[in-house]
């Protein structure tokens, strides 16, 4: 399928999904929460005793910087600690897993009162969870999930959810899509193998598209969430692929990458190949706003209050809900224009 009579006029709207953290100055509606048990293992613990100077001490181990939604995230995390007047032992994996592993043995032997990380990938962290378990130091998941049995081994997972994110970037290319007659080729950008979001996003957008025949992905591969990884594919995607309508990124930076390939390809992005994102970040709001990108789920790196918070409350002996889900709103065309400007990531 070639032809988008409807696309043209679509591939200046953008409706933009908005997760309110309910902190940081979004205008949101404030977090979902699941109540269950909590595992503090920690109240009236070592509280502030690793800094020598009454600080709690947070060691957060960061995936990387692999894109603009990690560095906004970054960033939020520094600012939120510092306000909250926590000494931050902050370490970047670079997008390694046994990077994460050092970095949380080391965090376990400086006795951070609380651990916080936001695991690459979801399988194989048991050990070392255990490890900080049996050190008596709390545990707290950010931004994407582990996939381990044992629930005691972190207090909470603060973040999105990741396959509603896949639904509704499926259920808006069902809906554009609901009218054809021949098949629609799609092609993936997967995020980074084994990790949360890249297999949550890809289950929650095949749940949605499976029952339209049309719509068939022809192509799959990972971009490892980079811009340059986005491009490299998306050329060998152009070139594999004759008429290809769509392009699902997993995150902006990997469809950023792909738009200057399809460009160099004498195509033009949003109109002859039709693209769907997540994140919502700045420079894909940017492209969104110019009709390259048409259509952005977004996903609030925002976390930073969030976590602080629960820190807090994990050192009080407080009871926290084992999962903190961040809540979303919409934004027509017209309101993603408006918030551009002021748009702090
Ligand atoms: O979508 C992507 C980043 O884990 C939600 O990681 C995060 C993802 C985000 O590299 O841009």
């Amino acid at each position: 399928m070639k032809s988008f009579t409807k696309m043209g006029a679509l591939a200046a709207i953008v409706t933009v999904m908005l997760f309110s953290a309910g902190c940081g100055g979004n205008n949101g509606t404030g977090s979902s929460q699941t109540n269950a048990p909590t595992n503090n293992q920690s109240a009236g613990g070592n509280q502030g005793g690793a800094a020598g100077n009454g600080k709690v001490v947070l060691g957060f181990s960061q995936v990387g910087a692999e894109s603009g939604w990690r560095t906004a995230n970054t960033d939020s995390i520094k600012e939120s600690a510092a306000e909250a007047g926590f000494e931050l032992k902050f370490s970047d994996a670079q997008q390694k897993q046994e990077n994460q592993i050092k970095a949380i043995r080391s965090f376990i032997q400086q006795k951070a009162d609380v651990i916080a990380f936001s695991p690459v990938v979801e399988s194989g962290w048991d050990t070392v969870l255990q490890e900080a378990k049996d050190a008596g130091i709390p545990v707290i998941l950010t931004d994407r999930a582990v996939d381990s049995q044992d629930t005691s081994l972190y207090e909470t997972f603060i973040g999105s959810d990741f396959v509603e994110e896949g639904r509704r970037a499926g259920k808006w290319l069902v809906e554009q899509f609901k009218d054809a007659a021949e098949p629609v080729k799609i092609v993936e950008l997967q995020g980074t193998t084994g990790s949360a979001p890249a297999i949550d996003r890809k289950n929650g957008f095949e749940e949605v598209i499976k029952d339209n025949a049309n719509l068939q992905i022809v192509a799959s591969q990972t971009g490892d969430f980079t811009r340059a990884k986005g491009k490299e594919v998306m050329q060998s995607f152009l070139q594999a692929h004759k008429d290809i309508d769509v392009l699902y990124a997993h995150n902006d930076d990997m469809g950023l990458g792909a738009i200057q390939a399809i460009e160099a390809a004498g195509l033009v992005p949003g109109k002859d190949i039709i693209i769907i994102t997540v994140d919502a970040v700045k420079d894909g709001m940017t492209a969104a706003a110019e009709g390259k990108i048409n259509f952005i789920v977004e996903c609030n790196p925002l976390l930073g209050p969030q976590l602080m918070q629960a820190v807090n409350d994990v050192l009080a002996g407080k009871e926290i809900p084992r999962r903190i889900v961040t809540e979303e709103g919409t934004f027509t065309s017209e309101e993603a224009k408006a918030v551009l400007a002021d748009r702090k990531y």
